[in-house]
């Protein structure tokens, strides 16, 4: 799925992480995308990543564990990222809060020019637990987190039970992120080498991949 460079290692074209606290639906989120249905995880260890194919051009989606212990490793999957999920759960307050005082800070350690998407988890809960987070607020990180985008404001409330919004994230990073003028900006460095960060961290699945 990924080419190969001269030395041997696999490249891709762009790397996306998706960062937030623990239960917020990351892996969900992710799993519901590449495969389409939606299905219970295990807290994720360390991160993981699926590989997915978008017009010819190979993403690496790197899925993250959002318990504190795990905040350096997190740190370190950040680090040649083209895009940032940052997701927070539309019921719980708490997420949103940490989402700004543990995660964003993360960013730093991304490409200078990168996308942060704000994505907001769990909708089909709002009817029943009620909204912590109105999107406005959402709204106004995603302006504070990307500066220099005017035209659009990268912010998504989904839900992973019933496909809400799901595709609509991934396809956006990938269609700013991939598209031939932003190529430039984005690529990552022309090579990501999976294989390094695949020994730096641990993982639930036998071959470190999410799907
Ligand atoms: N109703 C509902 N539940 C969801 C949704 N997304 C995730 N969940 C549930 O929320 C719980 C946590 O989901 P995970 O995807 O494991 O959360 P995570 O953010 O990856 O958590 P860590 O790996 O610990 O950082 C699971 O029980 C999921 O089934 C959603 O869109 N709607
Ligand atoms: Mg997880």
């Amino acid at each position: 799925m990924t080419s190969q460079d001269v030395t041997g290692k696999k490249k891709a074209d762009l790397k996306v992480v998706i960062l937030g606290a623990a239960n917020v639906g990351k892996t969900t989120l992710i799993h519901r995308y590449a495969k389409g249905v939606f299905s219970e995880h295990p807290n994720t260890l360390g991160a993981s990543f699926t590989l997915k194919q978008w017009k010819n051009r190979n993403v690496a989606i790197w899925d993250t564990a959002g318990e504190e212990r795990f905040q350096g490793l997190s740190n370190f999957y950040c680090r040649q990222a083209g895009a940032a999920i940052l997701a927070y759960d539309v019921t719980e307050r708490k997420s949103f809060e940490e989402l700004k005082t543990r995660f964003t800070q993360l960013l730093a350690a991304a490409e200078p020019n990168r996308l942060a998407v704000v994505v907001g988890t769990k909708h089909d809960l709002v009817e029943e637990k009620g909204k912590a987070v109105e999107r406005e607020e959402a709204v106004l990180l995603a302006k504070q987190l990307n500066p220099n985008i005017s035209d659009y404001i990268p912010i998504f409330e989904t839900s992973s039970l019933n496909g809400l919004g799901v595709t609509e994230v991934f396809e956006t990073i990938f269609e700013k992120c991939l598209r031939f003028d932003a190529i430039a900006t984005h690529l990552v460095n022309s090579t990501i080498d999976l294989s390094a960060q695949k020994k730096a961290g641990s993982n639930n699945s036998k071959n470190n991949c999410a799907c």
